[in-house]
């Protein structure tokens, strides 16, 4: 005879599992850009974040594990806005998440989706993750009801309607901004192009794939999917693309050798801060 009461989840340590909908959404955001939060102010804010930006909910287990991946270079002002805004919205959410930062080396032309690459790649090293969140910095979700994480079938897109375009859709394949695929889902359309240098042109990439990979893209609702952008002009070393037109038209060829099956970085750093991972990375320069 062994008492297996024991063991039952009431008399042990275990958590019980979050409310379906979490209690703790509010609905519609102000965001604001009048002051820029100090990196101290905004920790001192979220007390249960630990190093790495790493947050687990105290009081329940988590139904969802999502990794937020932010391209990154010389942005600090809008990265502060991000964090004191969504560190909080995360949280009300209910979500074990952590957010990364993956900082472009050097001076060479900007690569948004190849760094997204080497997000993906290294924070699978960290965690088996359920949802993998492909961000801008600079852009800010203004209601939580638009809940981070995924669709379990498709890639789903976020940022559907953005105060830069007026809340709307700027074409119907835009795939910009935020959006959020399973490990799966990205591994199905082989990642990312690693080919984009500057700006423009890998997101419609990235759409098309998703089609290739015989996947679609769904969205959040206009009413939910309300984001605001930090205003700001093209940054130096993110000029225009001059090629996308041309790459674009190649995609349907190139798609399945370039990717993540062809993704080469030489990982200069990875460090825990306070209020997220920074992994800073060499991805070379454009040919
Ligand atoms: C649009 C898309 C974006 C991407 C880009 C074309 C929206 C809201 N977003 O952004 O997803 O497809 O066009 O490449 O439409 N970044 C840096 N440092 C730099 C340059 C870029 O950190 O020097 C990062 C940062 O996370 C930024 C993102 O790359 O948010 C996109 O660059 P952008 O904000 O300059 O381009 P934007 O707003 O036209
Ligand atoms: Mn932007």
């Amino acid at each position: 005879y062994t008492n297996l009461t024991l063991f039952t989840p009431a008399l042990t340590n275990e958590l019980q599992y979050c409310p379906p909908k979490s209690p703790l959404l509010v609905g519609p955001l102000s965001i604001t850009f009048q002051n820029i939060p100090s990196l101290k102010r905004i920790l001192k804010k979220n007390p249960y974040v630990k190093r790495g930006g790493l947050y687990t909910p105290p009081h329940c287990q988590a139904r969802y594990k999502t990794a937020i991946l932010i391209p990154h270079r010389n942005r600090e002002m809008h990265l502060r806005h991000l964090l004191y805004y969504l560190h909080p919205f995360l949280q009300r959410q209910q979500l074990h998440y952590r957010i990364y930062l993956i900082h472009q080396a050097g001076n060479e032309t900007f690569n948004r989706a190849k760094l997204l690459n080497v997000g993906v790649r290294e924070s699978l090293k960290d965690e088996d993750w359920d949802c993998l969140f492909l961000h801008d910095v600079d852009l800010i979700p203004e209601n939580d009801h638009n809940l981070y994480v995924c669709d379990e079938t498709y890639p789903k897109h976020f940022s559907s309607a953005m105060d830069k375009f007026n809340y709307r859709l700027p074409y119907w394949s835009y795939f910009g901004g935020v959006s959020a695929m399973t490990p799966e889902q990205y591994m199905k359309i082989n990642g990312f192009p690693n080919s984009y240098w500057g700006w423009g042109g890998e997101d419609d990439d990235i759409a098309y794939r998703v089609r290739y990979a015989g996947l679609k893209i769904v969205r959040v609702p206009l009413n939910i999917g309300h984001y605001k952008m930090v205003t700001h002009n093209t940054d130096k070393g993110n000029e225009e693309n001059q090629k996308r037109f041309d790459l674009l038209v190649k995609s349907p060829r190139r798609w399945k050798e370039d990717g993540m099956n062809s993704l080469e970085y030489k990982l200069i750093s990875k460090r825990l801060m306070y209020l997220f991972t920074n992994i800073t990375v060499d991805v070379g320069a454009a040919p």
